[in-house]
């Protein structure tokens, strides 16, 4: 028998990329006798050769394969990454995608393609997968809340209790005829399935997905694992997908990459010496992920409210948000605002004590791995549903809309100082051992992830 050439397919934005190399990565240390091909754009490939001179750094049996932008790559970086992301979707449907599955294979010595792993957003992905000319199974990955993806694969089901748009009025009623969304209010659903203008190109792309999930025959995979997920809601799952295999928090898979080496290079702002200089569980550190941007007035608040809770705090703020900022902030010092940290050990840095997000699943998900409670203020997709998650969970609280500064400062100095904030605090270093025994030998993360590995594998056209 051949031996296997799996291609890894990203969606090429946000912090997707990052997500799925590390998959790539781990399904290639974890599988020396197979080919792994990870398939994304030039641009997205270079970012991730910024942010980290040994992203790109050839492992064996790993290739990367370019899939085309659908625009001038030149004339792009004006453009709004929405109108990037339609402008590649269109073209990646319009044959990119085939077109790079065929490179993968001619760069790979002629070798066929015997499995397709794709970021569930390149819905595209699996028509492509299908097509004569590659004919090989499919596998789709959700990076993001498994309770939102539940409710993507019960859309219809919502939609006909619900109607299309929701009346504003239902907003507080819980799901409890759906299940495993019995704990969730109509209001915590990600955009686009009773709520928001269904001809917004973005709602459009969720159906899509909506769609393809369903013909997921041979598994899905999660980045989640077992000890999170409520049974109710891993039950929901398996009621509408054959298949679903936890595996996560991905940062964690094994890979060969010096992670040491990709975190010092990726600090040039010196957040972690700087938390060196604070006492354990003293310090906010703020976030609101890749795509999401507070607004002006909200800004304002959010600082104001940070300045007010009295704690230090650390704020990753994009550059073009700091006009925004009250006069005399930055100036003031009383934290730290740098365009960029390196998340993953920030959190982990004995100084933080709270984590205010805007529930991205990756953040959510570094936050339980190092047991900082989180406050969460979420503004679109699955965030809602993601912090409906936190509340439900125990891990932290919900920052009131509209924001304001007293409502800032009153959740971050709860989860610092109050007893509240200590009870959250416990249940998290509870949910911290669950995914270090996860990841240890036998653990259900690894386990599963072997599984996922003999069996993407083990497929053929
Ligand atoms: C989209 O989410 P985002 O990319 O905005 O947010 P996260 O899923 O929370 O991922 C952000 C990642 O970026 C890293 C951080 C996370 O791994 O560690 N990061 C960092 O290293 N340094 C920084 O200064 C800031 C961030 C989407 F908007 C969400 O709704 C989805 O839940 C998510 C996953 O599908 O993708």
């Amino acid at each position: 028998m051949a031996s296997a050439h799996v291609v890894v397919i990203a969606f090429p934005f946000s912090s997707h990329t990052v997500m799925f190399l590390r998959l790539a990565r781990a399904l290639a240390a974890a599988a020396p006798a197979a080919t792994v091909s990870f398939v994304s754009t030039a641009s997205s490939l270079a970012r991730l050769r910024t942010a980290s001179a040994s992203a790109l750094q050839v492992q064996g049996n790993l290739r990367f394969v370019e899939v085309r932008e659908g625009g001038a790559t030149g004339e792009m970086a004006d453009v709004p990454l929405l109108s990037r992301v339609l402008l590649f979707m269109a073209s990646a449907e319009a044959g990119g995608l085939s077109d790079a599955l065929e490179a993968a294979r001619v760069s790979a010595g002629g070798a066929r393609v015997s499995c397709v792993v794709a970021d569930a957003f390149m819905w595209m992905s699996a028509d492509a997968a299908a097509a004569a000319a590659v004919a090989a199974p499919w596998v789709p990955v959700w990076t993001g809340g498994p309770s939102a993806l539940l409710a993507h694969l019960r859309a219809d089901a919502l939609r006909r209790d619900l109607g299309e748009q929701a009346d504003a009025s239902r907003a507080d009623e819980l799901l409890t005829s759906h299940l495993g969304l019995g704990s969730y209010r109509v209001r915590d659903l990600p955009d686009g399935i009773v709520s928001g203008d269904p001809n917004y190109p973005f709602l459009q792309l969720l159906r899509r997905i909506e769609q393809q999930l369903h013909r997921a025959s041979t598994a899905v995979a999660l980045n989640t694992f077992p000890g999170l997920v409520p049974q109710e809601v891993m039950a929901g799952l398996a009621a509408e997908l054959p298949n679903c295999v936890p595996f996560g928090p991905f940062h964690l898979l094994p890979s060969t990459e010096d992670s040491a080496a990709a975190a010092a290079a990726t600090d040039p702002n010196g957040c972690l010496a700087w938390l060196d200089g604070h006492p354990a569980r003293t310090v906010a550190y703020v976030s609101f992920g890749t795509v999401v941007a507070a607004g002006p007035e909200e800004l304002r608040e959010l600082a104001a409210g940070l300045e007010a809770a009295g704690a230090p705090f650390l704020w990753s703020l994009r550059e073009e948000s700091w006009p925004h900022l009250p006069p005399g902030f930055m100036e003031r010092g009383v934290g730290l605002v740098v365009p960029w940290v390196p998340q993953v050990q920030v959190l982990g840095h004995a100084s933080v004590g709270a984590f205010v997000t805007h529930a991205g699943w990756a953040s959510v998900l570094e936050g339980v791995c190092a047991g900082v409670p989180m406050a969460c203020r979420p503004v679109l997709s699955d965030q809602r549903t993601n912090a409906r998650s936190v509340h439900l969970w125990g891990f932290g609280t919900t920052i009131d809309e509209p924001v304001t500064r007293a409502g800032v400062a009153a959740v971050v100095s709860s989860l610092l100082n109050d007893d509240q904030g200590a009870t959250m605090w416990a249940r998290m270093q509870e949910m911290r051992g669950k995914v270090a025994s996860a990841f240890a030998p036998g653990g259900s993360s690894r386990n599963n992830f072997d599984k996922f590995v003999k069996m993407v594998c083990a497929l053929s056209p």
